[in-house]
């Protein structure tokens, strides 16, 4: 990088001691805009940089909440109001044991870049909590969201900050955290939170978005080099929310997904995995992976603790979450004949496989661009409520397709514009980037 790149990413890293996720994504985008800041050096005169990886807001509030034996726990809530050049901030909130700071921040900072390149008007913010909902009862999960609710309340609202799920935090949590906010606000403000129930104002396919995105996008790599899904196994971590709709959308599409994980392990299926019956366990009974394997008569095998990019397959879609593929897995699936890698997760791959990826010049497509369908499809879904309508499935499903290819073709054309032809890392970071910067060149010091 160069003196003054470098300075700045060293001021940021020691801004924020200690956030190690938060320094890997700041990282990894500085490293890519290089090349844009000697084309442009407005962006260093007006100390873009410098602002970008600073929120404009952080919000750090207690979580207290009675468990079902009647003893007050305590927990952390965040909410990073990363950056709103664009539009309102917006992005998720993940509930999961690991949440602190650095990784709150790392994701809202992904989110600013990500949700610059779906073209709509939404700015970037990440929220959560170190609350762990595994064996937690309907009864504390519901107190615990009412209660996160009645501190964020009155940082939210359609025009100013729109959280959304993540991680620990699906169409049950969204339900309780908008009861809550409507009770406190009085105003049934349908656009302050996204991935609602179809009939509150929930939108058709935000469901499936970022999975189908996912292998949307993945699908549109093969494409750029002459290929396509059919017949080829698909491997995908995790069996929440990315890792199901991405293994329908690849069955879709002609591929093979033949694993799935969680926490405790993961599951090989050569025929393919039965995706009702996945479901069934994950969305509807909540239970573990190893059930699957258990319930599927002897077609598949659950490897306790194993590491499921052991499994030979040609195509990787990481579903689950942050470093999740580090530099020996990314060896073992080159080794095994990968060809593309779409990242449905947050940053899931570390830098080291990353460029394991690139070096052996198979497709990568990093999180921000491949995972955006997600969040592209939340502003849909504030689009419908602003407008007080909603759309079919197969409309939204279209334009959900449409962004993604736009996505797509965007990263490369600025890939190849910049002299890095099929480096979609650089090509998401600088479009994704830009577009942010001229806006905030636009508005002067603030
Ligand atoms: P879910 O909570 O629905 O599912 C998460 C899955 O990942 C579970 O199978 C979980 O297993 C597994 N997992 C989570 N943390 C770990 C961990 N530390 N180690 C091993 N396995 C883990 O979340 P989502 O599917 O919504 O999110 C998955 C990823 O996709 C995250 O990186 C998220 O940020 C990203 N993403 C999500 C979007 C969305 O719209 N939901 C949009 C864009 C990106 P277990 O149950 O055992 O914990
Ligand atoms: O990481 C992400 O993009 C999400 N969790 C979805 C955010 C959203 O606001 O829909």
């Amino acid at each position: 990088m160069t003196v003054s790149l470098d300075a700045t990413l060293d001021a940021v890293l020691r801004r924020n001691p200690g956030e190690n996720e938060f320094h890997q994504a700041v990282k990894e985008v500085f490293e890519s805009l290089e090349l844009l800041h000697s084309r442009h050096p407005e962006y260093a005169e007006a100390a873009i940089l410098e602002r970008i990886a600073e929120p404009e807001r952080q919000i750090i509030f207690r979580v207290p909440w009675v468990d079902d034996e009647g003893k007050v726990r305590v927990n952390r809530g965040f909410r990073i109001e990363f950056n709103s050049a664009l539009g309102p901030y917006k992005g998720g909130l993940r509930f999961h044991r690991s949440v602190n700071l650095g990784i709150v921040k790392f994701l809202g900072f992904e989110q600013i870049f990500k949700n610059s390149l779906t073209g709509l008007p939404i700015g970037g913010g990440k929220g959560g909590s170190d609350f762990d909902p595994h064996g937690k009862s309907e009864g504390e999960i519901m107190r615990f969201c009412q209660s996160f609710m009645t501190e964020l309340f009155r940082h939210i609202g359609p025009d100013t900050d729109v959280p959304a799920g993540d991680i620990g935090v699906g169409g049950r949590e969204i339900g309780y955290l908008f009861g809550q906010y409507k009770r406190l606000a009085n105003r049934f403000d349908a656009g302050t939170l996204t991935g609602k129930g179809l009939s509150w104002g929930g939108s058709l396919v935000r469901t499936e978005a970022t999975g189908y995105g996912a292998a949307i996008f993945a699908n549109e790599m093969l494409k750029a080099k002459g290929l396509d899904f059919e017949g080829r196994s698909v491997l995908v971590s995790g069996s929440g929310n990315v890792a199901l709709y991405s293994i329908e959308k690849v069955q879709q599409l002609g591929g093979v997904a033949i694993t799935a994980s969680d926490s405790s392990g993961y599951v090989v299926d050569e025929d393919g995995i039965d995706l009702d019956l996945l479901k069934q366990i994950k969305e509807v009974e909540r239970g573990r992976i190893n059930e699957y394997a258990e319930r599927r008569g002897g077609k598949a095998k659950f490897v306790e603790g194993g590491n499921v990019w052991d499994v030979p397959g040609e195509i990787a879609l990481p579903s689950a979450t942050q470093n999740e593929l580090d530099g020996e897995s990314a060896k073992t699936l080159l080794k095994n004949g990968l060809i593309a890698v779409a990242e449905g997760a947050n940053m899931p791959s570390t830098p080291e496989a990353v460029d394991l990826f690139q070096e052996a010049n198979i497709a990568f497509g990093p999180g921000k661009a491949a995972n955006a369908g997600g969040v592209a499809t939340s502003a849909l879904e504030m689009q419908q409520n602003a407008a007080r309508d909603s759309w079919t499935f197969e409309d939204t499903e279209k334009r959900l397709t449409d962004i993604m290819v736009n996505i797509h073709d965007t990263c490369a054309a600025t890939a190849e514009e910049y002299g890095r032809p099929g480096d979609y890392v650089v090509g998401a970071n600088i479009a994704g980037f830009q577009k942010v910067a001229d806006a905030m060149l636009d508005f002067g010091v603030i």
